[in-house]
């Protein structure tokens, strides 16, 4: 069975609960639902994680990119939260993994902060989603989806 990873970075194990302006009243458990809908719809197994880690997310772009070269996953779907801006060890884990990664971000991150708006991983990444919402995440499965039939 093809699998997808949805995997997510620090801090957004509060979605819903704090800044609901910024990021909206979704839960993680509401998005992980959204991303299980699509993946039940094209018959993919789901690995859907969150860490507040830069090495657990480095490990599993690595583990993602083994997996991807042995056929049974389809990519990952990576919000990296704030590890977006700052992490030169995320972009060579994705690089060297060669692994296929849709970039996610709730917020429209170009109307926000200066800092915000340069992502280390957007170079290495097949597709990125910015600003829809938590829409975003079950979009992105729906371009792995396209992205391996293409
Ligand atoms: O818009 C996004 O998805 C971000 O990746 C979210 C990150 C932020 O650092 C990026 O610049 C853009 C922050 C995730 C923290 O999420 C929270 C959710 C609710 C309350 C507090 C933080």
């Amino acid at each position: 069975m093809t699998a997808v990873w949805v995997l997510n970075g620090p801090n957004l194990n509060l979605l819903g609960v704090r800044e609901p302006e910024m990021y909206g009243t979704a839960t993680l458990v509401d998005v992980e639902k959204s991303c299980r809908e699509v993946t039940d719809e094209l018959g993919w197994d789901l690995d859907f994680r969150q860490t507040n880690h830069e090495g657990e997310l480095v490990e599993a772009v690595q583990q993602a990119g083994e997996l991807q070269r042995s056929g049974e996953l389809a990519g990952v779907v990576l919000n990296a939260g704030a590890y977006t801006h700052t992490s030169v060890a995320l972009a060579d884990a994705i690089a060297g993994s060669d692994v296929r990664v849709i970039e996610v971000h709730i917020s429209n991150v170009h109307q926000r902060e200066a800092f915000r708006h340069h992502s280390y991983v957007s170079a290495h990444a097949a597709g990125i989603i910015i600003g829809l919402g938590v829409a975003g995440y079950p979009l992105a499965i729906r371009a792995l989806a396209g992205l391996k039939l293409g």
